[in-house]
């Protein structure tokens, strides 16, 4: 039977709850569930608070009680069918007596799936997809990461409008804006680490801290991963205590990549140098650019990325361009753009032969 209407207000309200801004981001995904009646009015309401804790249909179920005997369970997730940190949502929706459940994005992570079948051969209505579009939005990454069984990476780089991100004499302080500075520490802080290289640490000490606009350091601080095979010299930034900071002894992305992946991250914020982002775009893992683009010339100096092997316009690797915005405003004005790497064709008008 299709989702009712009553449903389709239970989803958008489970949304809302998954979407809580003040869940911590971590290894699990935003979930939202609503417990409505026969006649559609909502019994009980749960959300996912952070791993470890109870998924969003046992905090609803246990908001509700032995109400929710021949409820319907409106989840934005399907309910999971595993053991990890905590009990199957399916077994618990069955010894319940939830008589239907609804969901949006159908359980992209292997280990967990399966719940709607287990439901199904328990003697429970199940509907899926109700407004799958926007739950799986919600937990893109987090989508990505299960099923790739790596993190999802975004490059992240400052530069002139000729691409640039150092002048010739290596000076590169402030290539972008204040507030474009200001903006990239908010995605910085949506992101579980912030990768560089040993070349980066070495030459420009970052901190790698997420700040807010007083430059105070934020008290959530994702992990500050540095990665090759030279040694981080003594009193760098990057070793104080203001976080948490593993160094990644390759030079290999998918190794430095599978490293983070068994340590439980799922968002990567690339900041190397221009080396480092060649090598995770040659590999193929980069997976969202974000570019803030200052108003300034240089004419010389450090390219924002090194060298692809690419001799000829026809090999340039295409980009789709997801968004552009002014990050601040006058002097401070920024361009931010955010693009994904699956490659277009290019118009003819880019292709190099009208020139
Ligand atoms: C959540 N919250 O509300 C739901 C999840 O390690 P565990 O036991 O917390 O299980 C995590 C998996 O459970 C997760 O990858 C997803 O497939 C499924 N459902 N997870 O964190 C929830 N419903
Ligand atoms: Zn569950």
């Amino acid at each position: 039977m299709a989702a009712s209407d009553a449903e389709r207000r239970a989803m958008l309200r489970a949304l809302e709850l998954a979407a809580d801004p003040e869940v911590p981001l971590g290894p699990n995904p935003r979930v939202g569930c609503v417990l409505i009646d026969a006649a559609g009015r909502v019994i009980a309401e749960g959300r996912h608070r952070g791993a470890g804790t109870p998924h969003a249909e046992a905090a609803a179920l246990a908001a509700a009680g032995s109400a929710a005997r021949g409820a319907t369970a409106v989840v934005t997730l399907e309910p999971c069918d595993h053991t990890g940190r905590t009990g199957p949502c399916s077994l618990a929706l069955l010894s319940a007596g939830v008589r239907r459940v609804v969901f949006a994005q159908p359980d992209a992570n292997p280990a967990a799936a399966g719940g709607a079948d287990r439901l199904r051969a328990g003697g429970v209505e199940v509907e899926g997809g109700l407004l799958a579009e926007k739950a799986t939005a919600l937990n893109r990454v987090w989508s990505f990461a299960v099923q790739h069984r790596r993190p999802f990476v975004t490059w992240k780089f400052a530069a002139t409008l000729d691409g640039r991100s150092a002048a010739a004499d290596g000076t590169s302080r402030w290539v972008s804006s204040r507030a474009a500075r200001v903006d990239a520490h908010r995605l910085r802080g949506l992101c579980d680490a912030i990768l560089v290289g040993t070349g980066t640490v070495e030459v420009d000490d970052p901190q790698l801290t997420v700040r807010d606009e007083h430059d105070d350091v934020l008290p959530r601080q994702p992990l500050r991963a540095v990665m090759g095979l030279r040694a981080v010299p003594p009193g760098r930034r990057v070793l104080d205590d203001a976080a948490e900071t593993v160094l990644l002894r390759t030079r290999d992305p998918w190794v430095a990549l599978a490293d983070l992946w068994a340590r439980d991250h799922q968002h990567v914020f690339l900041e190397g140098g221009p080396t480092l982002a060649a090598a995770f775009l040659q590999a193929g893992l980069v997976d969202e650019i974000v570019a803030y683009v200052a108003p300034a010339l240089l004419g010389a100096g450090q390219p924002a990325v090194g060298d692809l092997c690419i001799g000829t316009i026809a090999d340039a690797l295409r980009l789709e361009l997801c968004e552009v915005v002014t990050v601040g405003a006058g002097a401070e004005a920024n361009a931010r753009l955010v693009l994904n790497p699956s490659r277009s064709e290019p118009t003819p008008a880019e292709s190099g032969k009208e020139r």
